[in-house]
């Protein structure tokens, strides 16, 4: 006989806690469960040990806010307006932590949204406003209007986090907890108890750092995120302005104003311990820059920034331990569901570049890991193309509770409790442009095997990707003969993806007037 999902809940009588851990820019390549070359995340990884890690996950626009929309409410950019960082979340779309709170869980958010107001269907929370500080950061609350709070956000977060369980629980209620961090968001200040050790380590090159963009269309090349040439040396690198003003050295990007508004947030003792290591770090880098060539700043720079964006992760990944072993200690592991996932991924050093927005792997794929013991076997992986559209459905799935028929993402739970689940190709659509990073407006569908990408707006030209034969993704073959049969497929593939997630748009939303407008406005 066979028995369905909603009779085995029945059975138990019982629906599953979920929570929702996020971290803002987590790569998966600096996640130990991925990849050991950069950072071990023992605790991170115990998620993936006991239940299923995704090496295929993707997200439908890799940027921050429009990715946050598209999990809460299941549907493509396009369609829930979030389309880019700038403006408003429109809160008139269901998201499912409302559905969740309408049909019994009790929910509690704390940590980034990054939407411009405030959530929806919540019974507690405390967020960062905007992208929020690492330092002493103010928060946002349900309850108790606007605080600020001393310390560092990642312990500050997790601290909110384990007292709401541990005080605003009700026990008899299934409950929802989105616990959503900054780090390991620009500009990367690390947790003081990790300077020293962090800022001493040198780590392995990608292959592709000095790519010089040859094999692909313009984006790739206009593209503002090269890590020589548009990080910056005191806001990102932490050269203070004194050493860029001894060595006459240009700013890049806001710089020392960035750097002046993170720095003035730290108290005199969170400063003094930045400086004793940050002094040692200016005296050599004096020395050394007169006799450095530009592949010797471009190692440089890479060899600080991984520092510090690693250096940040060791506090989440100690943070999600606490958590872990609060659950642990209190038998609520068996029947939560608990998802680590980032808001999108992250180049480090791939071609050169840091940050996100672009469809080639790094940013496009983000790390996921699920684990629910009682349903969950422990251990497995999957290279289905899972996204972040998904989210939405595979909680109300687990919960028993109908989907919207609007939502466009399709439940995970047959695929984890091994059922059958089919997906052959993922759409994306990244749309903020013209902005910081410059990276063009773009389409595309991905199979496991190719992506075809069509960028457009400042340029109209097509990239064809073999995934297979080319992993680092450096050669447009869209106009080589042997893919002529393929590239016809995947265009007839596109369209019809393009018209199942009703997205005809190119220029969406009135993107761009709102955002010359608020650019004559100074608001950009
Ligand atoms: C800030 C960062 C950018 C980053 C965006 C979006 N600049 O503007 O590097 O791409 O956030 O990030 S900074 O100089 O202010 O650090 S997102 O994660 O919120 O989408
Ligand atoms: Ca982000």
């Amino acid at each position: 006989m066979c028995v369905s999902f909603s009779q085995i809940l029945a059975q138990t009588n019982k629906r599953p806690n979920i929570i929702f851990i996020m971290s803002d820019d987590h790569a998966y390549q600096a996640i130990s469960a991925y990849d050991q070359r950069l950072i071990s995340t023992p605790n991170i990884d115990r998620i993936a040990k006991k239940g299923i890690l995704f090496t295929n996950a993707s997200v439908t626009n890799s940027i921050c806010a429009p990715s946050r929309a598209t999990i809460l409410t299941g549907k493509h950019s396009h369609l829930n307006g979030k389309v880019d960082n700038h403006f408003k979340f429109d809160t008139t779309n269901i998201t499912f932590p409302q559905i969740l709170q309408a049909n019994g869980y009790q929910t509690a958010m704390f940590g980034k949204l990054h939407f411009g107001n405030s959530p929806k269907g919540f019974d507690q929370f405390k967020i960062l406003p905007d992208q929020g500080n690492y330092y002493n950061p103010d928060f946002i609350t349900k309850n108790e209007g606007n605080i600020k709070v001393n310390g560092y956000v990642t312990d500050i977060i997790t601290d909110m986090t384990l007292d709401w369980l541990k005080q605003e629980r009700t026990p008899e209620k299934p409950f929802l907890l989105m616990y959503l961090h900054k780090a390991p968001h620009r500009s990367w200040l690390m947790a003081e108890r990790h300077l020293n050790e962090m800022t001493q380590k040198t780590y392995p090159e990608p292959k592709t750092l000095f790519d010089d963009y040859s094999g692909r269309t313009s984006p790739a090349k206009e593209a503002e995120m090269n890590i020589l040439t548009s990080m910056s040396w005191a806001g990102d690198n932490k050269i203070y302005p004194a050493t860029m003003d001894s060595l006459k050295i240009p700013e890049i990007g806001f710089d020392k104003r960035r750097f002046a508004a993170e720095m003035g947030r730290l108290t005199p003792s969170q400063k003094a311990n930045f400086d004793r290591v940050y002094d040692r770090i200016n005296a050599e880098f004096i020395k050394a820059y007169p006799s450095m060539t530009e592949q010797d700043k471009m190692r440089w720079k890479f060899q600080r920034y991984m520092q510090d964006y690693l250096g940040t992760l060791r506090s989440v990944d100690e943070n999600v331990g606490r958590l872990l072993d609060y659950l642990e200690a209190n038998n609520l592991m068996e029947n939560t569901i608990i998802v680590y996932t980032s808001d999108q991924g992250f180049y480090l050093g791939e071609h050169g570049w840091f940050d996100k927005r672009f469809i080639y792997d790094e940013s496009f794929k983000t790390p996921l890991m699920v684990s629910w013991p009682s349903q969950i076997k422990a251990g497995q992986k999957s290279d289905a193309l899972v996204q972040n559209l998904d989210f939405a459905q595979t909680f109300l799935d687990a919960a028993d509770i109908p989907a919207p028929k609007d939502m466009q993402g399709q439940s995970l739970i047959p695929l984890m409790t091994g059922k059958s689940w089919k997906r052959d190709a993922v759409y994306y659509h990244y749309y903020e442009y013209p902005a910081e990073h410059m990276v063009n407006r773009h389409y595309a569908i991905v199979t496991k095997k190719y992506k075809l990408i069509h960028y457009y707006f400042s340029t109209d030209a097509w990239e064809l990707i073999d995934r297979e034969k080319d992993p680092l993704e450096l050669k447009n073959v869209y106009n080589d003969p042997a893919y002529a049969s393929i590239r016809k497929t995947l265009h007839k593939q596109l369209d019809a993806l393009r018209l199942k997630y009703k997205d005809n748009s190119t220029i969406s939303n009135g993107y761009i007037d709102r955002f010359l407008n608020d650019a004559a406005e100074g608001k950009v």
